[in-house]
């Protein structure tokens, strides 16, 4: 295998996380071949753009294309590292790797021997050991003829571009030679700390670091409830235990979106379902918080003759455009089936949505005797007072508190 920046790197699926990693190796000098299955992505990258928005990644995909370092196709070629990045959602509560099979078999051909192959996705524990098996069905190598490993991907939607290279990175192997492979590659583009293990640790490890997200979170979205049954303000609770030196309680929210943190804890408790209680519980506390505010809005509606109510925020955390899973959307698709209110949905980070007509956040205000709080935005944040003097106000997630 050429080291070093003579690699040809082949990244399989270029979505929120494949085409970040693809520029960023692009721009290190790696010759990277990107493919995807969606036809209008493929042409867009090639043109120049990227079809995701994330802060500066429009910037990089250009000067990659234009250097010639980064093409886009719907089929793989021979490469020395194959990256595997595409996504793995839930069927129900099922883990479904269907993604991932299908890439693998895609990329089999052009698999040989002294290869790389890494999986991004985020995988239930034993995806990496399916890989081998496929590769090993469809060519008949297996380790360590080429080397495969497990490292899971860890970037926040918002800062992609800064935590590819920075954040620390899992890198588990399906045996030891396919371990140190891994790591030589990400040493050259990643300024995080590597830690090594074995394939199903790493796999499993990046499950928890999203349950614990969420346990975490489901902890605070109770803390609302119990604050309400017991008429307290939750944003002064939380406030004052946090004042303990060994407490740190996040934020309660309209539910949990995204399609990371709402989807991998069902992957652990599919693993182990007797033993994931906790985990479990936490995802039902987090998926009940939509209906429990779509509750608390029609209980404020029904004071008055049909109410203008304005939903400010759309996405599934602030200032992005992301509304993957969001539970802003689940909330106001709720209103509207119900008919609770004349509703005015307000979006800044997006043009339009197929589903609701958007309104300026100046008539929504000017309009609405409700306004309810969906998503923390910087916009909603610099609301002067005396534009909610007057109306009734819900806020799920702290914009008055920030
Ligand atoms: N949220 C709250 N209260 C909080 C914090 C978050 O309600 O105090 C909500 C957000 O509003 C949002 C959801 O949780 O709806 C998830 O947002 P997030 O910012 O916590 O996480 P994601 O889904 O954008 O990204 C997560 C990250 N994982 C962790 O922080 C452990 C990221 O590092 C992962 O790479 C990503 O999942 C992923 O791809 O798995």
């Amino acid at each position: 295998m050429p080291s070093g920046f003579d690699k040809k790197v082949c990244v399989l699926g270029l979505g929120y996380i494949g085409l970040p990693t693809a520029a960023v190796l692009a721009s290190r000098g790696y010759a990277v071949h990107g493919v995807d299955v969606n036809e209008d992505a493929v042409a867009t990258i090639n043109a120049g753009s990227a079809h995701i928005v994330e802060p500066d990644l429009d910037i990089l995909v250009r000067a990659a294309v234009q250097t010639g370092k980064l093409t886009a196709n719907l089929a793989p070629v021979e490469s020395d590292v194959f990256m595997i990045c595409v996504p793995t959602p839930l069927d129900g509560r099922r883990p479904d790797i269907t993604y991932v099979e299908k890439a693998t078999k895609g990329m089999a051909p052009y698999l040989r021997e002294g290869n790389l192959v890494i999986l991004e996705s985020t995988s239930p524990p034993g995806t990496t050991e399916r890989i081998a098996e496929i590769i090993e069905a469809e060519t008949g190598l297996r380790p360590p003829a080429y080397a495969l490993a497990h490292a899971p991907e860890r970037v926040l939607p918002g800062r992609i571009l800064r935590e590819v290279v920075e954040n620390d990175r899992i890198v588990g192997g399906i045996d030891e030679s396919s371990t140190r492979a891994c790591e030589e590659f990400y040493s050259t583009f990643v300024s995080g700390t590597l830690h090594c293990t074995n394939a199903r640790t790493a796999e499993t490890a990046k499950l928890v670091e999203n349950a614990f997200r969420d346990v975490n979170i489901a902890f605070a979205n109770e803390l609302s409830l119990v604050s309400e049954r017991l008429d307290l303000d939750v944003w002064e609770l939380i406030r004052l235990a946090n004042r303990h030196p060994r407490v740190n309680i996040l934020s309660p929210g309209p539910g949990v979106g995204g399609h990371c943190i709402a989807v991998d804890p069902w992957f652990l408790v599919h693993a182990a379902p007797e033993e994931s209680n906790l985990i479990r519980a936490a995802r039902q506390v987090n998926e009940g918080k939509p209906a429990w505010v779509v509750d608390r809005i029609a209980r404020r509606a029904d004071r008055f003759k049909n109410p203008t109510i304005a939903c400010l925020g759309l996405a599934y955390k602030p200032d992005i455009d992301d509304l993957r899973e969001s539970p802003s959307v689940e909330i106001v698709t709720k209103l509207m089936e119900q008919g609770i209110g004349e509703l005015r949905v307000v979006e800044p980070n997006i043009k339009s949505h197929k589903a609701f007509p958007l309104s300026s956040l100046d008539d929504a205000l000017t309009d609405a005797d409700i306004v309810v709080f969906l998503v923390a935005h910087r916009q909603f944040q610099r609301i002067p007072p005396n534009r909610l003097a007057e109306k009734t106000i819900i806020d799920t997630c702290g914009v008055l508190r920030s």
